[in-house]
């Protein structure tokens, strides 16, 4: 029944009207002014001040600009190029080399993956999981069974859940004989993961993983120095499927450091490669902190979130690569614009207000400026020439001018965020269908993915744009997913301070159930609509490699950003950290 629900959402898709004469002002909004001196003037007006609004009550930045300018990275230029360059051509001999058995090809491409260094050995990876996939036999253990479906189907090859057979007793069931086979049911647990619906065996599977990993970690209380334990307790937290790349490869370093089997030119390679990585996303956030300073938006609308280094994490969770410092940059203006503009609707601004600001994004039209109130001006005269800008770098660069895709998408965000306040002021409870046909829209996630899908994709074909245009299933999934996640970890504060019913309260009203009785159900969900976006991943023709795998990771970031409660908003121990870690702090090399 929640399939059925998830999969029968639809929406208005109001069509495309061009709007080619925007594209004029696009030059002109480029040299308008973001950047008037602080105290021009008041970004609210003094006839607001006895209104009642309401407060987020939300905390500084924990990186503030002075910071963010001040880092030196020894890693970051051509310094260390020589060197890794030389270590990587070492590392594709060994790749390559004849004689390794199938086993060990598996683990050693597992490694690269998750140590975050296959993307330098695409073609030898795609080139060995293609000769395994016509060469395979099935005499295999649980675990190099496991390991090998998880690896070709993560590359969509073709490959049947009957290879588990071997591991079924006669009554359809896995056998009771694999329980205490740690290092199979480990890996037969994170292979569940890219199950479709249909795929019974392996949904089952995920089930019965998880309560003997579980028993296992039990039975092991703080045995540390255990690797096998590390490995099943941080499974467990999240599988390998549901997890942002990079706060994998961060972990996994120390992990596979410890390992007996470890091949020390892998391990050199990878911490060298974080480091230069972390030194590329490192020059991306110093020039977006410049950006967001010019723009004045933390001063002049202290109301809202100032999240820059967050919403950077974001892009990261999305594209790690240093080739794709544009998309990064470019997204991170878009993410922080959304949580501006959430803030408006969500905290600050009164219903008129919000009808008004609405109406002028929908117009698209710079004299539509000229009704907002004064802090709504700023807004959205900065969101205005920066998306003619980036508009105008696509047209510049590809010949095609992509404003009234970007600007639907700013308009069907206003007119959702627009729907939940004017729930929120009357006081009306919606159901969770009709909840969730509004919020994957007000998630936000349909507005990035489309903006990705336009700096990462070339060349853009028609039929993609068509697909695009009718929100294709990869964006709706990723969209309910992301959406239940920010529900899970954002309602409680966000109740509190006065919001429209969430997922959960939703799911609380319609079925009678407990708050966490209706957590559990939408943990469900989640797992449910990640089982219709593998399949989704597997029959998508139109878009490429690089823009699924965005989807994807934007899921995974989702889970990471929302594990300990609200990541993005609300700081916690466990996302500074994770921040920090990734972004700030260079792995020691000996
Ligand atoms: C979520 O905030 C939000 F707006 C974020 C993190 C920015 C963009 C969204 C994604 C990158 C998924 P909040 O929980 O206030 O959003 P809602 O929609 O619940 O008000
Ligand atoms: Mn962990
Ligand atoms: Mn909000
Ligand atoms: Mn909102
Ligand atoms: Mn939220």
């Amino acid at each position: 029944a929640a399939t059925c629900l998830i999969s029968s959402f639809s929406r208005e898709k109001p069509s495309l009207v061009s709007k080619a004469s925007c594209l004029s002002t696009a030059a002109a909004g480029r040299s308008m002014k973001t950047e008037p001196s602080p105290n021009q003037y008041s970004a609210i007006s003094s006839s607001d001040q006895n209104l009642s609004r309401r407060s987020g009550n939300y905390q500084p930045t924990t990186w503030d600009f002075e910071y963010i300018q001040s880092i030196h990275n020894d890693y970051a230029g051509d310094k260390y190029m020589k060197h890794f360059n030389e270590l990587k051509e070492e590392m594709k001999k060994i790749i390559m080399a004849e004689g390794l058995e199938e086993l060990e090809k598996l683990e050693l491409i597992d490694n690269l993956q998750r140590l975050g260094v296959s993307y330098h050995f695409r073609d030898e990876i795609m080139q060995i999981l293609s000769s395994i996939n016509q060469h395979s036999t099935s005499a295999d253990s649980l675990y190099a069974t496991a390991l090998k479906f998880r690896l070709l189907r993560e590359h969509v090859f073709h490959i049947s859940q009957d290879i588990f057979n071997n591991f079924k007793d006669e009554n359809d069931n896995l056998k009771q004989s694999i329980c205490n086979d740690t290092k199979g049911l480990l890996q037969l647990y994170e292979a569940s993961f890219l199950a479709t619906e249909t795929e019974t065996t392996l949904n089952y599977a995920t089930r019965f993983t998880t309560t003997h990993l579980k028993n296992y970690v039990d039975n092991h209380c703080g045995d540390e120095e255990n690797l096998m334990v590390a490995l099943v307790q941080h499974a467990l937290e999240l599988p390998r499927h549901w997890m942002m790349p990079r706060l994998e490869t961060e972990w996994y370093l120390s992990i596979y450091e410890r390992m007996s089997s470890s091949n020390p030119l892998l391990l050199e390679l990878a911490k060298l490669d974080f480091n230069i990585v972390q030194a590329a996303h490192q020059k991306d956030l110093r020039i977006l902190s410049r950006w967001w300073k010019s723009t004045y938006l933390a001063e002049k609308l202290s109301f809202s979130r100032d999240r820059v280094v967050e919403a950077f994490f974001w892009t990261v969770g999305l594209l790690f690569e240093p080739q794709y410092s544009y998309c990064r940059r470019m997204l991170t203006k878009v993410i922080v614009f959304i949580v501006v503009l959430d803030d408006i609707y969500d905290v600050f601004g009164t219903l008129d207000e919000l009808e008004i600001f609405t109406d002028a994004v929908e117009r698209w039209d710079i004299k539509a400026m000229e009704q907002l109130p004064d802090y709504m001006k700023i807004c959205y005269l900065a969101l205005f020439n920066s998306t003619n800008e980036m508009a105008y770098d696509i047209l510049k660069e590809k010949g095609i001018n992509v404003l009234p895709y970007f600007t639907r998408q700013w308009a069907d965000l206003c007119k959702a965020y627009l729907q939940e306040a004017r729930w929120y002021y009357k006081g009306y409870k919606p159901t969770l269908e009709e909840y969730i046909d509004n919020a994957w829209i007000s998630i936000a996630t349909p507005l990035i993915l489309v903006h990705a899908f336009f700096f990462v994709t070339n060349p853009i074909t028609k039929e993609a744009l068509e697909s695009l245009n009718k929100y294709p299933d990869i964006i709706r999934r990723c969209a309910i997913i992301n959406r239940f996640l920010d529900d899970l970890g954002t309602s409680s504060e966000e109740l509190k301070r006065g919001d429209v019913s969430k997922s959960i309260q939703c799911f609380m009203n319609e079925k009678g159930v407990s708050e966490e009785e209706a957590k559990e159900g939408i943990r469900i969900l989640i797992k449910e609509t990640w089982e219709l976006m593998n399949k989704d991943q597997m029959e998508e023709l139109l878009f490429s490699e690089t823009f699924i795998g965005i989807a994807l990771n934007f899921s995974r970031a989702s889970h990471c950003m929302y594990q300990h409660g609200d990541g993005h908003g609300i700081q916690n121990s466990h996302i500074i950290n994770r921040i920090s870690k990734l972004l700030f702090e260079p792995i020691t090399i000996l």
